[in-house]
């Protein structure tokens, strides 16, 4: 095992920082003259109108998420966030992940309404228009699929794949809209309620059961997202939003909240979002997601042009809480120093970590150990494997590692 501690403290990287930036060559063209520069072609024309709804530069068309689309023997479509670009805790709207259990539904505002029924002392309906009269509130938050990071559960081998396919069922954003717990009280709970059911206005009528508990402490009906409007793909015009728990259980397109005494046992808390242990017994509401983190950069799909300084950059979330450490290791995990978390640190969100990096050449394994407020420590791909049955690859949060070889070619290892 090699074994090379090439990362550098705050205080070191200020003493060696500015030997390891003017040896890229940008830096070095810049010291060429000490003239100003000419005038580029920008400065001597005004520029073009501005858009009505602004788009990103064209120069960065090559930022998009990842689709995997239908196919004759399913509807399921899963579209992958760019995790290893965007730098920040909110992903953009438009590269938002998105998981569609029967394509994205489009329902039209001025008719659909969500109903809350069942164990109520009252039947009560709403449309968006009549739930924006409602207090809002909400929060910054990741949102995960159960099924991210699947590869690396399901494969006996280490797959080779972009970050981005690995990793990129989570992102961030922020959630407003009204808290269920005063749509809850205003139906008023009967005295046997535990339970609601959810379901979603799409073709499959995507349904899960929420213990009540749940819906009276952080979840809202969603409205906005990032300042806007929900877009189509992420379920406009109302979501559930439940924080820090399963993708699969922010019902969108929400239709209907029915109040019971038991969970209804779908077909997505059964058959899909069930996991089987390694006894052979099934754990079912398996709701929270677990600690985890990923180094974004470098990662798989990229490549390191040289040896010299990097800033190793990553996210980190639990669906405990704050994220309190983060440790990394570049000689496969012998040794451990903490990251730099960049704040703001929010519960249940995406968390950015950095860390000045000196690459010496030589072959390194790379890892990130995220530990959250709670205690919980993100679990090594072993222990993962050893919770679950051979095959399982719902909530994967184990250790990723990135083996960096001596020509700079990044790739998945366990
Ligand atoms: N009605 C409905 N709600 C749904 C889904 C769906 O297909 N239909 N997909 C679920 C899954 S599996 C996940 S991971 C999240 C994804 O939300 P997003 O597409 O906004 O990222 O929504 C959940 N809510
Ligand atoms: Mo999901």
């Amino acid at each position: 095992m090699t074994m090379t501690t090439g990362f550098l403290g705050r205080r070191d990287f200020l003493k060696t920082g500015a030997t390891f930036l003017t040896a890229s060559s940008a830096a070095l063209a810049a010291t060429g003259s000490s003239a100003a520069p000419e005038f580029p072609d920008n400065m001597l024309y005004p520029g073009v109108e501005d858009e009505a709804y602004g788009s990103p530069s064209p120069y960065e068309s090559d930022v998009v998420r990842k689709i995997f689309p239908q196919n004759e023997k399913s509807t399921l479509t899963a579209s992958f966030t760019p995790l290893h670009v965007p730098k920040g805790i909110i992903t953009p709207s438009g590269l938002h992940f998105g998981a569609h259990h029967s394509g994205v539904a489009e329902v039209d505002p001025e008719t659909h309404e969500l109903f809350i029924h069942g164990m109520t002392d009252r039947p009560l309906k709403f449309t968006a228009r009549d739930l924006m009269r409602y207090p809002l509130s909400g929060g910054i938050n990741f949102l995960e699929c159960g099924g991210n990071s699947a590869p690396q559960g399901y494969h006996r081998e280490a797959q080779q794949m972009p970050m981005q396919y690995l990793h990129g069922l989570v992102s961030g954003s922020e959630w407003i809209g009204v808290p269920v717990r005063l749509l809850l009280q205003e139906a008023g709970l009967g005295p046997r309620a535990k339970w609601v059911i959810a379901e979603g206005a799409d073709a499959g009528s995507l349904a899960r059961s929420i213990p009540l508990q749940k819906l009276m402490d952080d979840a809202i009906i969603a409205l906005y997202q990032n300042g806007e409007r929900l877009r189509p793909a992420q379920g406009y015009p109302m979501r559930l939003f439940l924080p820090g728990w399963e993708g699969n259980t922010s019902v969108k397109w929400l239709r209907r909240l029915e109040v019971t005494d038991r969970p209804a046992y779908t077909r997505e808390e059964s058959r899909h979002y069930s996991e089987t242990l390694a006894d052979g017994s099934i754990e079912g509401f398996s709701m929270y997601m677990g600690v985890k983190s990923v180094i974004t950069h470098p990662s798989a799909g990229q490549a390191l042009p040289d040896k010299g300084y990097y800033q190793v950059h990553g996210l980190a979330w639990s669906g405990f809480g704050k994220i309190s450490k983060v440790e990394v290791s570049d000689d496969g995990g012998e040794n451990w120093v903490p990251a730099n978390i960049e704040g703001p640190v929010l519960s249940k969100s995406l968390t950015r970590f950095t860390l000045p990096w000196h690459w010496d050449g030589k072959p390194v394994r790379l890892k990130s150990r995220a530990i959250d407020e709670q205690g919980n420590v993100q679990p090594t791909h072993e222990a993962w494997k050893s919770r679950y049955f051979e095959g399982s690859r719902n909530h994967y949060n184990a250790i990723q590692t990135w083996f960096i070889d001596a020509q700079g070619a990044i790739s998945n290892v366990f």
